[in-house]
């Protein structure tokens, strides 16, 4: 495949201010006329041909104003349409008249039908499949779309903008047209029509604009839209609260669709979205559900300031939207929650996707400079650690010259297509401050370590600070970055001291230290006591953190760091560490002792108080297999990790037996179904009590009461998930598999649950469960949720069945990306990123995991999509 450059970017010759579509659907096929107003840019070459893009198009038609051409006038490739002898100067038209059929179309990106719903998806190279364009995020344009239709099949006919038009076409059609006046970019088109049930409301902006809200659904699941619509209005709300932004049209729409290759699509005024992340219940969806759907709802409608209003110059920008997107997404959760448990919960899913991405193979710039296939870049680099650059330079800035930076952005930029450099260089302008040397964190791939060394003599603690970049950043450069260090020096009793820093090699700034130099060294002075030393507050930058603190001041902070972040580190780290030499001492035939102390400081945050119970939660959950890997690092064997966390679990688990029962069974620990966030910590607690409490026991009883006694998805996937993984060969648990099918055999999403626990079970033999699985009637490969829940089950959340050591894990999900990539190679690609840890295992598995990559790479057919996972994750 071609790589494409940043530094090949131009603009195009010509401009497209205007697009007219006409979509004539039919059950067969579908007939699309665009109609484009197109003018030369000042200072191209007249005689330019003008070259759209296309993806697999038949043409049927071409139109210079009413003259309709033939070759040599144009040359079609299903790829390309050239036209030739274009007027030189002034606005002219195009019309291209296409033919697709958009119920064979699987790869569900362009214009496909999922169920009896046709629906688009365009980004990024989506639009190139409905007809030809200059389809690039830099051509901006203002859209109108008339829509036809059978009334029977689709009653529903929508589009971006407000609705303009609409009525009878005789013969049982009828048409609707839409129009769009804010110009904007190919990828945000989108087309929805078909038979669906809608959930309205409404929306007074704060300048007073009257929006109408709907959401629509397949026919009867309306209702379980109420959530997904609460959560829209809050986050319009907060918009304008926090960034001072309005919605800017009289409607906004939602539409839940279910074949869907992501989460959700921020269309102008018509977003699209994975049905998974819109339909809720408490009797289907689980409170992790629940959090989702309010994340996705938000991100998608930020997205209309950050990514539609002010969008992307080219496709190398995309964390300009993305990770921008995703700190506007997690600032909203954090106020609408507790602030703590959603920084954890994003600093737990940032080590778990993002830092293996940037330590492996797949390893990128937040801003790449080149790719192949430009669907392959939506990862947790672009998007999470994106994120966190943001985070950082509000960091660095401070609330107010934050805010007064976004003000000048979406002064500055409102209607163009940018870049990260223009984005920066409103915060250099509003803040006062030189951004050039932070800005390598756009540019230099990896996750640098940040090492930290402490010595107090005499009142005086110095802290030695150093940041090394060596380890795997390969070819984006290594030099020395603006990492913010967010501390606090904490007494005995646990406040937060007040010490003035004599002297240093690093400008100090309130509670943050700004490390700029390769290494620093800080003395504070006049310390009456050694104080405990708390640093990387918040996680204030993405960095790995060497701190060789002495093993009592971690306990210690575990328990009394006033900073809720901090002592969840301090713990999980303690945890992580224990874990990294237990695994890698079993691998060696050896074993480790779970210190008490830690062991102990785990069971006392159970039942402490002081701490709300989603926080609890947190503390005694013990890292995943995966993330025990990643600590580990190198010669990985996940026979050894699965061993160690199991004898640690055991430990855990006796030791700390009655405090768990005691904490379980307290009163206030249950109570009827609510949805507020006090209620989800609460049944957080209890369910990650279950686990240490069956083991404890060896006995499911507790996991079969749970199950029986639950009244909601949460406390009900909970125990059943606890019976697959540990007690998967008793007949009580098939029954209650059983009984969970029957119960919920009509309802996707929770099927998609269902197959996905057993998928996932932490046992060798889950692959030739997952063989039978995907031999089982409700399995769909060409459903997206479907496939992620069985090849992504086992090839992403099951460590020990996916690396197991005779390689039948690898191949099995070689063989599925093979058939699944002839339907659908996004999704395909997406999977296939489940390899990229295959060199931190031990020998054996590498060459077999290699040998499973080889054969997929060997395959002539490959997509551009997995090829170049492929070929990446090989080199
Ligand atoms: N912008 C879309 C993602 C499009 C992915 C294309 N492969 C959803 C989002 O980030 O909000
Ligand atoms: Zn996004």
């Amino acid at each position: 495949g071609q790589v494409i450059r940043l530094e090949d970017y131009r603009p195009t010759d010509f401009a497209v201010h205007h697009v007219d579509l006409v979509f004539r659907l039919g059950s067969e096929t579908t007939e699309i006329e665009a109609r484009l107003t197109l003018e030369r840019r000042a200072g191209t070459d007249p005689a330019a041909p003008l070259v759209l893009d296309g993806d697999d198009l038949t043409l049927t038609g071409v139109w210079l104003g009413d003259e309709a051409l033939a070759p040599p006038r144009f040359d079609a490739t299903p790829d390309r349409l050239t036209l030739r002898e274009l007027p030189a100067a002034g606005r002219f038209q195009v019309t291209i008249a296409t033919r697709l059929d958009p119920a064979g179309n699987t790869q569900l990106m362009g214009l496909y039908r999922s169920g009896g719903v046709w629906c688009t998806q365009c980004e990024a190279e989506g639009f190139r499949r409905i007809t030809y364009f200059l389809d690039r995020p830099d051509v901006l344009a203002t859209y109108r779309v008339r829509v036809e239709a059978d009334r029977a099949a689709a009653p529903v006919l929508l589009s971006n903008g407000n609705p303009q038009d609409a009525g009878d076409l005789g013969g049982g059609r009828h048409f609707a047209v839409w129009d769009d006046p804010h110009p904007k970019p190919s990828y945000l088109f989108a087309l929805v029509a078909g038979d669906l049930d809608v959930l309205t409301d409404r929306f007074v902006t704060a300048s007073g604009r009257d929006v109408a809200l709907a959401i629509y659904t397949e026919t009867g699941l309306s209702a379980r839209a109420a959530y997904a619509m609460d959560a829209l209005k809050r986050s319009m709300r907060w918009d304008e609260a926090r960034f001072g932004r309005e919605y800017d049209l009289d409607i906004f729409n939602i539409v839940a669709i279910s074949d869907f290759n992501m989460g959700a699509m921020e269309n102008k005024g018509l977003n699209v979205f994975n049905h998974k992340y819109v339909l809720l219940d408490p009797d289907t969806a689980t409170d992790g559900d629940y959090a989702g759907v309010e994340t996705v709802i938000a991100h998608e409608y930020f997205h209309n300031w950050t990514g539609n209003r002010i969008t992307c110059r080219d496709w190398f920008q995309l964390c300009l939207k993305e990770g921008l997107t995703v700190y506007r997404d997690q600032e909203f959760s954090a106020d609408e929650r507790s602030a703590a448990v959603k920084r954890i919960a994003s600093v737990h899913g940032l080590k778990a996707q993002q830092f293996p991405e940037d330590q492996g193979p797949l390893q990128h710039p937040v801003r790449p400079t080149r790719y192949r296939e430009i669907n392959n870049f939506y990862t947790a680099t672009v998007y999470e650690k994106g994120a966190e650059l943001v985070r950082m330079i509000a960091t660095i800035l401070g609330a107010e010259r934050f805010r007064a930076g976004m003000d000048l952005y979406f002064a500055r930029h409102d209607g163009d297509a940018a870049t990260m450099e223009d984005f920066l260089a409103c915060f250099e302008e509003a803040g006062g401050i030189d951004l050039s040397q932070f800005a390598l964190w756009y540019h230099q791939a990896g996750t640098p370590t940040l090492t930290v060394r402490e010595r107090f003599e005499d009142g005086r603690l110095t802290l030695g600070l150093e940041q090394d970049l060596q380890r795997g950043a390969a070819g984006t450069g290594t030099q020395p970055m603006h990492i913010p260090v967010r501390f606090g020096l904490v007494s005995e009793g646990g406040a937060d001291l007040v010490a003035e820093p004599a002297a240093g090699g690093a400008e100090i700034d309130g509670d943050v230290i700004h490390l700029t130099t390769p290494s620093a060294e800080i003395v504070f002075e006049g310390l009456a006591e050694r104080p405990l030393v708390s640093v990387l507050r918040g996680f204030s930058a993405p960095v790995t953190l060497r701190f060789e603190q002495r093993q009592e001041d971690r306990l210690r902070l575990a328990r009394l760091d006033p900073d809720a972040f901090s002592r969840w580190r301090a713990l999980t780290d303690l945890v992580g560490e224990h874990l990294r030499n237990a695994s890698i001492a079993r691998a060696a035939g050896e074993s480790a002792a779970f210190d008490a102390r830690i062991v102990d400081a785990i069971i006392a945050s159970a039942e402490d108080e002081r701490l709300e119970p989603a926080l609890r939660a947190q503390m005694i959950a013990m890292p995943g297999e995966a993330e025990i890997a990643r600590l580990v690092g190198q010669n990985v064997d996940p026979e050894a990790v699965h061993e160690a966390r199991e004898a640690a679990l055991t430990t855990l688990a006796r030791r700390g037996e009655a405090t768990f029962a005691r904490v379980h069974e307290a009163p206030a620990a249950t109570g009827p179904f609510s949805p507020d966030a006090a209620a989800v910590g609460r049944r957080a607690l209890r369910n990650a009590l279950l686990l240490p409490l069956s083991i404890a026991s060896g006995s499911p009883d507790l996991a079969h009461a749970a199950f029986a006694a639950s009244d909601n998805m949460t406390d009900r996937l909970a125990a059943l998930t606890l019976l697959a993984h540990r007690f998967a060969t008793e007949a009580r648990t098939r029954s209650a598999l059983d009984a969970f099918f029957e119960r919920y055999e009509r309802d996707a999403l929770v099927i998609d649950k269902w197959f996905t626990l057993q998928a996932t079970a932490p046992v060798p033999e889950a692959v030739e469960a997952a063989e039978r699985l995907i031999g089982h009637p409700l399995f769909q490969l060409a459903n997206p949720n479907r496939a992620r829940a069985v090849i992504g089950g086992l090839a992403t959340g099951n460590q020990r069945a996916f690396n197991r050591a005779d390689g039948a894990g690898y191949r099995w999900v070689a063989d599925q990306l093979v058939a699944l990539d002839r339907l659908n190679p996004q999704t395909a690609a997406r999977l296939a990123t489940a390899f990229r840890s295959w060199r931190s295992f031990e020998p054996r598995r590498q060459s077999l995991a290699m040998e499973a990559l080889r054969s997929l790479a060997a395959r002539p057919d490959l997509s551009r999509d997995l090829a170049d996972i492929v070929e990446r994750t090989l080199a």
